[in-house]
């Protein structure tokens, strides 16, 4: 019988792939991306595979968890997350938020308990024949729109470990429509979002206009993270009225969205604001954001999504989804979980794009016209590549990272970077 099976061994491996010179509100990526595979076997020899944050605390986490899930069921979803909840404890230095993926350390339960559920989710697709969106209740959408997303970016990195990616500069606003236009050729979206927080509001919103009239029509973002006080978000929030679907994160605190959100009529999006469960029972009453993006890696996994999807349904709000650097595990268990909500409002985020390397059989995910089809194979519907798997692990045994640190790898090329937010 099914309920007979169980989990008997599960391996966790870090790997790491190749990143571009991306800005962003904290500095800039590192050369190498950190992610972990966790692979979970079961006694009659199947397995089920997950990707979550590859830094040093979150591995430490996820191996706390090993005895934790051996011996269950893959179906024990809720008994992993008792056991996970009562054993993992946040981290003692956690603060509140950080931009760095992984580094969620107050959420270790929650990031625990994601990679579980999507392996454990992944296995009892293969046991019962049926790919992970009809366990989640059914497709309400044949594939899951992404948007593209921009980034300011360096030509190359500054210590040059390969060769410099196929996208160039992106600084002035024409680089900037260039590397959208190059994304929409190769992928097909039908959005775009700039990460933005890093040059003078001005020069962003210069950007923005210039993407507004390259692409007349099509749904913009733009994400400070954050970056811009209060009063900068007002008063850029007059200029960008006219241009942007929804302004996401540009200024700190709950507090500070809401009050943002009385001096403009865009829709205030958020993945920093309100990342919890009681950050949404605060903040959502208060009007701090229109918007949310979840990132079921950190909220808890599959089915806490379409919880939150439900909640936004119920406080009014839209709905899409937030991203880090990740690879094709993620954008299918992201793509499973957004085809059974019907209430998804916006074309999710994605980083694939910036990255070149896989660890699924069959290579990179495609996209068609800017949207990922749902899969209908079992389980995740994607399998691991072993050959893959160990170069990417001996790329991470190599490269020497070992936690993102974006703000000392951006005082690489600007020693007097301060890294303080906001800065504008
Ligand atoms: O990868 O640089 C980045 C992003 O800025 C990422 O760290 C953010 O978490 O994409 C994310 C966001 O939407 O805030
Ligand atoms: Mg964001």
């Amino acid at each position: 019988m099914a309920r007979d099976i169980r989990i008997t061994r599960v391996d966790i491996t870090p790997i790491a792939f190749r990143d571009g010179p991306l800005l962003n509100a904290a500095g800039i990526h590192e050369p190498w991306a950190l992610r972990s595979i966790v692979q979970v076997e079961t006694s009659d020899g199947r397995v089920g595979i997950s990707e979550t944050y590859g830094d040093e605390p979150m591995l430490r986490v996820l191996r706390q968890a090993v005895p934790l899930v051996t011996g269950l069921s893959p179906f024990d979803l809720n008994t992993m997350e008792q056991r996970v909840r009562a054993a993992i404890r946040p981290a003692a230095d956690a603060v509140e938020f950080e931009l760095a993926p992984g580094s969620h350390a107050a959420k270790n339960a929650s990031k625990v308990v994601s990679t579980f559920e999507v392996a454990m989710l992944d296995l009892q697709g293969q046991i019962v024949g049926a790919p992970i969106v009809d366990l989640l209740g059914g497709k309400v959408r044949d594939a899951v729109p992404y948007s593209a997303y921009l980034f300011f970016k360096y030509a190359e990195h500054i210590d040059r470990p390969y060769a410099p990616d196929a996208w160039g500069e992106g600084i002035s606003p024409e680089q900037i429509v260039e590397q959208a236009r190059r994304m929409i050729r190769l992928y097909g979206f039908r959005s775009i979002k700039l990460k933005g927080g890093v040059f003078e509001p001005a020069h962003e919103i210069a950007c923005m206009r210039a993407l507004h009239e390259a692409f007349p029509g099509l749904p913009l973002r733009l994400d400070p993270n954050a970056n811009w006080s209060l009063e900068t978000s007002i008063a850029a929030a007059r200029e960008l009225d006219e241009l942007l679907e929804y302004y996401e994160d540009p200024c700190p605190g709950l507090a500070g969205m809401a009050e943002l959100q009385k001096h403009t009529r865009l829709p205030l999006a958020t993945n920093m604001v309100i990342t919890t469960m009681e950050d949404f029972r605060k903040g959502v009453p208060m009007g701090s954001a229109r918007v949310l993006l979840s990132d079921h890696h950190y909220w808890g996994g599959l089915r806490v999504t379409q919880t939150l999807a439900r909640m936004c349904e119920l406080w009014g709000l839209g709905m899409s989804m937030h991203s880090n650097s990740h690879l094709g595990i993620s954008l299918m268990a992201m793509t499973h979980v957004a085809a059974s909500i019907p209430n998804l409002t916006y074309a999710c985020d994605t980083h694939y794009p910036w990255q070149e390397e896989e660890v699924i059989e069959g290579g990179r995910i495609r996209f068609v016209d800017g949207s990922v089809p749902v899969p209908s194979t079992p389980g995740l519907g994607v399998r691991l590549d072993a050959a893959r798997l160990a170069e990417l692990h001996e790329q991470y045994l190599r490269c020497g990272v070992r936690n993102r640190d974006d703000l000392s790898q951006m005082r690489r090329y600007q020693p007097e970077f301060s890294g303080k937010s906001p800065r504008f």
